[in-house]
């Protein structure tokens, strides 16, 4: 039952603010009823208006990989806050925020920090355009790259989520650059570099596209696409916003060793404040002003308290490798998922690696987005809700993934998986 207090905050959010969100997978549009309102989070606990407390899965969208409010963190914050909050000019946190960056990401020589991870991708885009002086690039269906006009194309995450995967507002001339493959179809690439081949200024996806769900690239299939732009000199671009510093240290380009030209990097690395970075190879990044004729620019980018923030959480990640911890937990849920399911008699698929996890219900597995939207929504909305109503908070979309974190260790765990399964057997 909705708090009174988060329905009278939602009822004035409303009247001032589309949809009284300020992103619309906030909104619940998918899963039904009215969102609740987060006073405090700590740990993996959010605590809503009305002081109820839940597991939190969705971990401010991936940032809270140390879970809310970190203690190492919020210090980083505060010793900064105490210096200012905004210089605009460089300061000593920028160096050491590239430095750890550059340390981590197995391709990345030189990195240049923005605000969001809409802004990393469309840096990323106009600057492989400026390096190759070609037009064309081709993203993948269900892939969400932030609402950067060329590529809300049959994009995901909350554009899926809400049935207009093409936005509108969106000129045909702009989307006309944009070719749409099916993730994961080996052939659909070949057909796309044979016709476009010299023409593709890049390719962008996720390397492990969770927009959609959780989907696995097939054995062979990142190696293949990294073969294809070397030898079109099309510029590969890793959009690593949520898988990178998550699924491990460096990415999936340190999981599989498919090393991209660029690199699009968010959340982790601001700490949960704004934040978002480009980087890549030395030779295309020195085509960025004021090296070269791209142009990008950001009144806050590189912004002291974001940058102590997420030094303190990449240090934090190396000092304490969480990822084996992470992994563990993950494996718990999908276990405890897979086994009510089945006493359920229910098809389920849990893809899941380390920290990130989704629920398919599909009695196969999802390898693009034709399967992921052919799979049964309506248990989804069933067991978010059931889950919600008991103090678990699931991503409020079948088209998101769930995240752990560290501070999920303990009964929070052990709980969840338990009001899981009732979710399951309640179906
Ligand atoms: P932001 O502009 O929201 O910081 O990042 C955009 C972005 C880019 N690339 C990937 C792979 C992403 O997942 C995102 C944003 N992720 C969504 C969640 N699926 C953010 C949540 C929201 O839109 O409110």
């Amino acid at each position: 039952m909705q708090s009174s207090l988060s329905n009278h905050l939602f009822n004035r959010a409303q009247a001032l603010i589309p949809g009284g969100v300020n992103s619309p997978v906030r909104a619940f549009r998918s899963v039904g009823g009215a969102p609740f309102f987060t006073r405090r989070a700590e740990g993996a606990y959010l605590y809503t208006a009305d002081e109820r407390q839940l597991i939190d899965f969705v971990c401010t969208w991936g940032p809270a990989i140390h879970g809310h409010n970190d203690p190492t963190v919020r210090e980083a914050i505060a010793t900064a806050l105490a210096s200012g909050t905004s210089f605009g000019t460089p300061n000593p946190y920028e160096v050491e925020m590239a430095e750890l960056i550059v340390s981590m990401a197995p391709s990345v020589e030189k990195v240049r920090m923005v605000n969001s991870g809409t802004e990393a991708t469309m840096t990323a885009i106009r600057l492989a355009r400026g390096y190759t002086g070609r037009n064309k690039i081709i993203k993948f269906a269900g892939c969400y790259h932030g609402h950067v006009d060329s590529l809300l194309v049959q994009a995901g995450s909350g554009a899926l989520t809400l049935g207009n995967p093409d936005s509108a507002g969106i000129p045909p001339v702009f989307a006309a650059e944009t070719i749409v493959l099916p993730f994961n179809d080996p052939q659909a690439l070949e057909g796309a570099f044979a016709r476009y081949g010299e023409d593709l200024a890049a390719v962008i996806l996720e390397p492990f596209p969770a927009n959609v769900g959780l989907i696995f690239p097939r054995s062979g299939y990142l190696e293949h696409l990294r073969k294809l732009c070397t030898s079109h000199e099309t510029v590969l671009i890793f959009d690593e916003v949520m898988t990178g510093f998550r699924v491990a240290p460096g990415g999936v380009q340190e999981k599989t060793g498919v090393l991209p030209d660029l690199t699009a990097l968010g959340k982790i690395i601001g700490g949960g404040l704004p934040v978002g970075a480009l980087g890549g190879k030395a030779e295309i990044m020195d085509h960025l002003a004021p090296l070269g004729p791209v142009y990008q620019a950001g009144t806050l980018s590189g912004n002291p308290l974001a940058m102590a923030a997420g030094i303190a959480a990449l240090k934090k990640l190396k000092e304490d490798d969480p990822y084996p911890r992470l992994d563990k937990f993950g494996r718990q849920i999908r276990a405890a998922l897979l086994d009510g399911a089945k006493a359920k008699g229910i098809p389920l698929q849990v893809p899941q690696t380390g920290s990130m996890f989704c629920l398919f219900f599909s009695p196969s597995t999802v390898t693009n987005l034709d399967q992921a939207l052919r799979s049964e929504t309506k248990h989804f909305k069933s067991i978010f809700r059931h889950a919600l109503n008991n103090g678990v908070y699931l991503p409020p979309s079948p088209f998101e993934t769930c995240f752990i974190c560290s501070a999920h260790q303990g009964n929070a765990i052990e709980r969840a998986c338990e009001i899981l399964s009732q979710s399951l057997e309640k179906l």
